[in-house]
């Protein structure tokens, strides 16, 4: 990464014919997203983003996650506005090499997230409109390129589990239905295909297994997911 002569300004990239290939990597909240990354991380000229997480929990001392899951009627349209820029940053960002590999997407964010604030009643519809309308405006404005989804598909029971082994202490009050939810928007999005725009072609990994047997299938499928066809 620390080798500017092999970083690509996105400047550069947009002119030129050569574009990396992007990854993002999509799934409910604990469905092993990190976990496929780190296999990721070890294989050569892949550079891999992990999710900004650390920032939304500590933006200048404050922590909007946090407050998020205490009040979403009063926070939702405070973290999901700063999810989205960090998102924006890190799609804009400059690409090293020539494959990149991320942690979910600024469409997630809003398809998913944002989404299900809103039709679960937590969001208020002026904050939904007023999010609606910066992203359409980025989205329409700005060239965000994917040219893969990999989808870990979870049962919401395991993303469930896991969540409770990790002991996030701002998940400690997700219940249930919210990864249900979360699950039910993904697979419309994703699987049906009938919500919103997919931004590339998916590839589905099954994601339920212990951690050995998930390495075995990132192992397998590896070949297909870095030959990502532009
Ligand atoms: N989150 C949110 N709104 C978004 C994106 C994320 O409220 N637009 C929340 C959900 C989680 C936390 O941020 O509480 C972290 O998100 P992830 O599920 O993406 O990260 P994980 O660490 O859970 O991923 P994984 O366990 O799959 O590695």
């Amino acid at each position: 990464h620390s080798n500017s002569a092999q970083c690509v300004s996105r400047k550069l990239v947009r002119n030129g014919e050569e574009r990396p290939t992007v990854i993002c990597i999509e799934g409910n909240i604990a469905s092993g997203k990190t976990t496929c990354l780190e296999y990721f991380s070890k294989t050569n000229n892949i550079e891999v983003l992990t999710e900004p997480v650390a920032k939304w929990r500590n933006v200048r001392g404050h922590n909007p996650l946090g407050l998020m899951y205490q009040d979403p009627t009063r926070w939702g349209i405070t973290l999901q506005t700063y999810v989205q820029l960090t998102m924006l940053d890190r799609h804009l960002s400059q690409i090293c090499g020539p494959v990149r590999m991320m942690e979910r997407s600024i469409f997630s964010a809003k398809y998913i997230f944002v989404e299900n604030l809103y039709k679960s009643g937590k969001m208020p519809e002026v904050d939904f409109a007023v999010l609606s309308e910066w992203f359409e405006w980025i989205t329409q404005n700005i060239a965000l390129p994917v040219d893969l989804i990999v989808y870990l598909q979870t049962k919401p029971e395991t993303c469930y589990e896991r969540l409770r082994e990790r002991c996030r202490e701002e998940e400690k009050v997700i219940p249930m239905e919210y990864l249900e939810s979360i699950h039910q928007l993904y697979e419309d999005w994703l699987i049906k295909q009938t919500s919103f725009k997919v931004p590339a072609p998916v590839l589905v990994i099954s994601a339920d297994d212990d951690l050995e047997k998930m390495l075995h299938q990132y192992e397998e499928n590896k070949e297909r997911i870095l030959s990502a066809q532009r």
